[in-house]
């Protein structure tokens, strides 16, 4: 495999809304970002990525631009935006920008003109068809819920959203499309940023047919019929070509509906496409036939094949991503491990994980300090736009909200939202005004302040296993090996290369595991139990990796 800096490189993402209000108007911003970059350069990080800072009207909190060339009013100016990347490079830490073109804001100058008539230019920007049988043209939903097409009066015809009324779809097989997409990454790059993330780069090619769904099951319905179009790759190679190949940036492409059959097509070396991308698998794991807010338990024995068939699929031949949450999942914390009694334990433990795996690893803000899941008490207190609309379909089947709260306690992309948490002062030293959304009132405890003042805190947790991997290429690019794989508490897995060999051994579990493997030679180096010795007996949670001697 070919070494890279975005291979070698580890990632932290950035929520711009909840990180640092700077200005005191209860909504985070580039200032507060600014002020920050001491401390996110601290943990050892080298790339940022930022999700969309651009001209929105917040339907969708900024998945909804409604300009790709300018900064979002909340958020500051252009010439702050300047200031943080000047800032991001004098640091030696790279900016990664979120890139979001399936759809627009339908209050994007594309679609106001789009839908003024059937003749306008633009037209065409968008997917336009006309109703069948007094209703939509077919059975699509929306990620969202309800219908993926909203009637439009003006000149009584359909648009196809994926996601709210608000983000009505691009229509990528017009190159005029294309063309302005190129033109919108080539304008960042020219400013010196160092990458994109893809907002769901997948679902851009749709099929010519537009057919029924075939399952109910919304996970299938994404595989079968929005994710993985006909030209796909066709579109990604012209992007790449035209544009990204000009530039030594990194793409990773966030990809739902991408499977084990598809990952290799978007990443292989020789595809000339993508960099890495998102996949879904684990994040569907817990998620029952019902979709997102119908929770289940997850299995450890599937969440390792999961990462094991991935690794497997692309060794020498792409590269990976490795990541355990992000703005529109639960707290990896919370839902992955044990938040309460083992707190402090389970987030090292995940920790671990990341910055073991081959794959470019991506810390989620937060998660260096442990945040977790909020349970707000009533529905008034979420803002997240899927939330507020299953809410409303609750409503609708005459249910109430309140009798629900759990599942989205559980499952609510707000999980991930609520403010940073930087020290115990009100809302948790993220604004001295009210918050666009509430803190978690664990603030008290959980917070950067304190984490610093702890020489054994998951904070400082984070830097040292950061460092490990920059240590130690063998993370980076040695070969994986899961052993044990159906043991149902216990992940292990080796990491070697010619010079140098490790075991991981992670406790995912409430209890005391006695792992019986036989493997001599052990040198005990990261673990997450001050007295940890170099035995394979694991407390609830413990997390421990060791080199291997010959
Ligand atoms: O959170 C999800 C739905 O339950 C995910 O499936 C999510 O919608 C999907 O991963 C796409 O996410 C991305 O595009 C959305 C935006 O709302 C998300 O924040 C973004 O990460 C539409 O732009
Ligand atoms: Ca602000």
């Amino acid at each position: 495999m070919t070494k890279t800096w975005w291979k070698e490189a580890v990632v932290y993402q950035i929520y711009p809304r909840s990180f640092k209000d700077s200005n005191n108007d209860g909504v985070g911003d580039l200032q507060g970002i600014i002020q920050k970059l001491d401390y996110i350069k601290s943990l050892g990080v080298d790339v940022i990525w930022l999700c969309p800072v651009y001209k929105s009207p917040n339907d969708d909190n900024g998945y909804d631009i409604s300009d790709y060339r300018d900064i979002m009013d909340e958020f500051g100016t252009m010439a702050d935006f300047d200031e943080l990347l000047a800032g991001i490079h004098q640091r030696g830490m790279k900016l990664l920008m979120d890139l979001v073109v399936n759809h627009s804001s339908d209050e994007h100058e594309w679609f106001e003109e789009s839908r003024k008539s059937k003749d306008n230019p633009y037209r065409d920007y968008y997917i336009w068809k006309s109703g069948k049988n007094n209703g939509p043209p077919n059975d699509w939903e929306a990620f969202f819920g309800g219908s993926a097409w909203q009637y439009d009066a003006t000149t009584e015809e359909y648009y196809l959203h994926l996601f709210t009324t608000k983000q009505p779809d691009l229509n990528w097989e017009n190159p005029k499309v294309r063309k302005e997409v190129r033109d919108v990454v080539k304008f960042w790059f020219d400013k010196g940023i160092d990458g994109f993330r893809m907002d769901v780069i997948s679902l851009i090619s749709k099929g010519p047919e537009y057919s029924d769904m075939v399952s109910n099951v919304f996970e299938e319905v994404i595989q079968e019929q929005y994710a993985n179009g006909p030209r796909i790759h066709e579109f990604l190679k012209e992007l790449n070509t035209e544009v990204l190949s000009k530039y030594d940036i990194m793409t990773v492409g966030e990809g739902p509906g991408i499977t084990l059959d598809h990952g290799l097509d978007y990443v292989g070396e020789d595809r000339a496409e993508l960099n890495m991308v998102f996949h879904f698998d684990h994040m569907f794991l817990d998620m029952g036939p019902g979709g997102k807010f119908d929770p289940q338990p997850y299995s450890l024995v599937e969440f390792k094949n999961i990462f094991n068939r991935w690794d497997e699929k692309l060794k020498g031949k792409g590269w990976g991503s490795i990541f355990l949450d992000n703005h529109d999942f639960p707290r990896m914390v919370s839902r992955y491990a044990n938040d309460d009694k083992y707190h402090d334990q389970s987030a090292k433990l995940l920790a671990t994980l990341l910055m073991t795996m081959r794959g470019t690893p991506y810390v989620y803000q937060g998660d260096e300090i442990g945040m977790t899941n909020v349970a707000f008490p009533s529905p008034e207190y979420y803002r997240d736009i899927e939330t507020l609309n299953y809410f409303k379909s609750l409503e609708s089947q005459g249910k109430n909200p309140q009798d629900h709260l759990h599942n989205v306690h559980k499952m609510g992309r707000d999980n991930a939202r609520t403010p940073m948490q930087w020290n115990k002062t009100a809302n948790a030293g993220f604004s001295e005004a009210e918050p666009w959304i509430q803190a978690n009132p664990n603030y008290e405890f959980i917070n950067v302040e304190d984490a610093e003042r702890g020489k054994y805190s998951i904070l400082n947790f984070y830097r040292k296993v950061i460092q490990f991997r920059k240590e130690n290429s063998t993370l980076v690019y040695g070969d994986y090996e899961s052993i044990e794989n159906r043991h149902e508490q216990i992940y292990a897995y080796r990491r070697w290369d010619e010079t140098h060999e490790f075991l991981v051994v992670l406790n995912f579990s409430d209890q005391t595991v006695d792992f019986n493997a036989i493997i001599t030679g052990l040198e005990l180096l990261i673990y997450n139990y001050g007295d940890a010795t170099e035995d394979f007996l694991m407390r609830p949670w413990e997390a421990k990796v060791f080199r291997v001697h010959d």
